[in-house]
């Protein structure tokens, strides 16, 4: 097992880890309470709509009958949300489960910082869900896109999993198999790995390879507990479906509909090698399977669908942080439910934890709840709480009914929004002067939740994050001859071109 600077205050309570299964005498059979210890399995995928997973109904377009497998099998959370509106801050919160916003992360890693000395990325200090669980005594692996700071100490082999396949960029190219190599040189990030080993040239369509790969840790790991966290980048641009998908949704009239579709309808079948493996190997009755999505659609780049909800990712509208989220456990968590209360990504690493018969620390300073007991009818609602989210731009608050919302807290002239979600889940009415006693609720609950967070670290506005840091540079980039790089992106244009014609032929 890796050993990292927070585990000798881990190990001490880790030690005394004890499998007090929170299900209790209720499960059916005579099964040991370490057998039930079940496996988790995660996936998640990257700006995909509200209404761009079947199960939601709420676009006819969409087709992904695995997805709906999940929630046919489970629970549906239809106020399900992330604690970011973009791929880092959001992955930040639910690696940890704790707000990102407690050591920084605001924002995706940026080119300019608060000062020269804050590192960028997942504070090391931090343990992750792959952490604990390792602890625990489970396998755990991560295929996918990772999307943290560039030094390796970041990525995720070095962050608990012991075994990582996957990028570690905000975006790759899902036709990057003969050209990995040659990405290496080009974008070292966006290439993909095996931990941190660049992998060879392969002739496969990345998210069919994500698949296979899961595919395969499932086959080398079912004899153990395990956690396999699946990060698909599909359905994040560039928007390069295969042409059999394409084929498939031709009645799809718009071109780039049809393409968000082809790719996501894609990500489903990897998801279904996943989930018969699972059936395969007789695992589903002891393993917990969560599919959610990382951030709301965004409408012009993947045309994905936030249907009915305002806004899209990057922004704190619902259609921004408001998300397709399932969770089903065969056996477990009885099926076909689907569950209005807000729950949020936090809520994973906990539920995770006492599914593992993890007793939480407080010294671990979780923000989410166990859903276990919500879940499996034992409790009708969550205790009253708050959730927020914010940027180094703004923020938003809200509780079971109420959300405020203030989109540009550094324009001093603009002021909150209130909106009740009960009834207006579009966010269409707004009513800070109708209800000023709600609004002024809110406002002080962020303030005081504020209060004890990090100031960003990094961002994207010099005036406000004075440090250049280099990271993903455009100034470097565009400091490049402008021959040199129409020569690297024809290159790369040309090197892509070639991939797919060998992939879709095959
Ligand atoms: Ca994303």
């Amino acid at each position: 097992m890796k050993t990292n600077k927070w585990r000798a205050g881990l190990l001490a309570t880790a030690c005394a880890l004890s499998i007090n299964s929170w299900a209790g005498s209720e499960v059916a059979g005579a099964a040991t309470e370490e057998a039930r210890r079940p496996n988790i399995v995660l996936l998640f995928s990257d700006d995909m709509g509200y209404a761009d997973a079947g199960f939601q109904n709420r676009s006819q377009d969409v087709v992904t009958p695995n997805m709906d497998r999940i929630a046919a099998d489970g629970v549906i959370f239809s106020s399900g949300y992330v604690t970011g509106t973009v791929c880092g801050p959001s992955r930040a919160g639910l690696m940890t489960g704790r707000y990102q916003q407690r050591f920084g992360y605001h924002d995706n890693t940026a080119p300019y910082s608060r000062d020269a000395e804050t590192p960028l990325g997942l504070d090391l200090s931090v343990p992750t869900m792959a952490n604990y669980l390792a602890d625990a005594g489970y396998r755990t692996g991560m295929v996918g896109k990772w999307h943290d700071a560039e030094p390796e100490e970041y990525w995720p082999h070095n962050r608990g999993f012991e075994e990582f396949f996957g990028f570690n960029n905000g975006a790759a190219t899902y036709y990057v198999g003969p050209m990995n190599e040659a990405k290496y040189d080009y974008k070292k990030e966006a290439a993909i790995y095996r931990n941190g080993k660049l992998v060879d040239n392969f002739d496969q369509y990345l998210t069919d390879k994500f698949g296979d790969e899961a595919v395969d840790y499932i086959g080398r790991n079912k004899d153990e507990a395990f956690f396999l966290y699946v990060a698909f980048n599909a359905i994040h641009s560039p928007m390069e479906p295969k042409q059999v998908d394409m084929d498939r949704f031709a009645d799809i009239k718009d071109e780039n509909r049809r393409k968000a579709v082809a790719m996501n309808y894609n990500m489903d079948e990897n998801i279904g090698k996943i989930l018969d493996k699972l059936e395969k190997e007789g695992l589903m009755d002891n393993t917990l399977i969560v599919y959610l999505a990382d951030n709301g659609g965004k409408l012009n780049d993947n045309y994905s669908l936030n249907t009915p909800l305002r806004g899209e990712k990057g922004s704190f509208w619902e259609g921004g942080i408001r998300i397709p989220f399932t969770m089903s456990w065969k056996g477990t968590i009885p099926s076909g439910q689907t569950i209005d209360e807000p729950v949020i990504s936090l809520d994973l690493m906990t539920t995770f934890l006492a599914a593992a018969g993890v007793e939480k620390q407080a010294e671990w300073q979780l923000d989410g709840e166990n859903l276990m007991p919500l879940m499996t009818g034992k409790v009708d609602q969550l205790e009253d709480r708050f959730l927020f989210w914010a940027n180094s731009r703004g923020w938003a608050v809200r509780d079971r009914n109420w959300k405020l919302y203030d989109e540009n807290a550094r324009r001093v002239r603009q002021k909150p929004m209130l909106f009740n979600l009960s009834d207006d889940m579009e966010e269409q009415h707004e009513l800070t002067e109708k209800f000023p006693k709600e609004a002024e609720r809110l406002l002080s609950a962020y303030n005081k939740w504020n209060a004890e967070n990090d100031t960003p670290r990094w961002g994207w506005n010099r005036q406000q994050f004075p440090h250049y840091n280099g990271h993903h540079s455009r100034e470097e980039r565009l400091a490049q001859g402008e021959e040199v790089r129409k020569a690297e992106d024809a290159a790369n244009e040309d090197r892509r071109a070639k991939a797919r014609a060998v992939i879709d032929a095959g």
